[in-house]
């Protein structure tokens, strides 16, 4: 069995790394941090008996990634779970004073590249009837929220996607859903305020957030029911979190 998981350099993504391969799962990870990677590799293959393949590739670039997933073999491209996680929130800004470049990363990431990815997997699963895409989406994929924006709006299109490819996939019997978290602690926040630790750290100030664990666990769960059995969409959220913007903190 072989899982791809993108953006595994850190927080959800590397969580289902490790999750995935003490299930036995063969690994493909992706990032742009390949120290990262090779260290990850280095110690899953430790740990446990399984292969991992690294790629390293930007996702917002559509050459790197069609060259990166072109450098797999044949049998690695039997892929059965594809784990579209690499993604970003860059900057908290009313809509008229965000910044553009800031748009352009998140709509090139979070989209763009989550399409690509997509794309030229989703054509494997075809070839060997089979597979499983879950998109990680976020609670702002389903509410706007003040200064959210275009981080919610790509996040709502990742959400339209999972729907599209559901339905545009199911003749080939690719199952495909999505998982929207709530806060989790990872380095969203430190990468979202460009590493202004304090900022970040206020994010989960005097709650429990969820912790990438949480994540991995309900996506493993998703990819380990029968294969009659389809999670479109799962919302996880800390105890303490009932929307985007309604917590409760002590
Ligand atoms: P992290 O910042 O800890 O991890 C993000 C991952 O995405 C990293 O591995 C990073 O790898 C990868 N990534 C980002 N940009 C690129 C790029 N241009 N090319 C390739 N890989 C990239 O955050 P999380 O684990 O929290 O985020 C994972 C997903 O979960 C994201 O889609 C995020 O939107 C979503 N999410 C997060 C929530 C949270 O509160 N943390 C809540 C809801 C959803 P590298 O930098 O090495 O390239
Ligand atoms: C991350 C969760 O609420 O910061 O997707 O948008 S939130």
């Amino acid at each position: 069995m072989i899982a791809l998981i993108t953006g595994a350099t850190s927080g959800i993504g590397r969580s289902c790394a490790k999750l995935f391969a003490k299930n036995n799962y063969n690994l493909i990870i992706t990032g742009r941090r390949l120290e990262r990677l090779n260290e990850l590799k280095l110690e899953l293959e430790n740990t446990f008996n399984i292969k991992v393949t690294v790629l390293n590739f930007d996702i917002r670039n559509q050459a790197e990634v069609e060259s990166a997933l072109n450098l797999l073999s044949r049998e690695e491209r039997k892929i059965e779970v594809l784990i579209n996680n690499a993604g970003l929130a860059a900057g908290l800004n009313n809509f008229q004073n965000g910044e553009l470049s800031h748009w352009e990363q998140m709509i090139d990431t979070n989209v763009k590249g989550l399409i690509y990815v997509s794309k030229i997997v989703s054509n494997w699963m075809i070839e060997y009837n089979n597979g499983q895409i879950i998109n990680v989406g976020s609670i702002a994929g389903k509410e706007v929220y003040a200064n959210g924006n275009v981080y919610c709006a790509t996040k709502h299109a990742v959400d339209a996607l999972t729907k599209a490819m559901r339905i545009d996939l199911l003749p080939h019997a690719i199952r495909v859903g999505a998982v929207h978290p709530g806060m989790v602690e990872t380095e969203f926040s430190l990468v979202r305020f460009e590493g202004d630790t304090e900022r970040a750290k206020k994010v989960y100030e005097g709650l429990t957030p969820l912790n990438p664990d949480d994540v991995a666990e309900t996506i493993f769960w998703m990819t380990s029911r029968p294969k009659h059995v389809n999670i479109n969409d799962v919302i996880i959220m800390p105890s303490a979190q009932a929307t985007s913007t309604v917590s409760i903190r002590k």
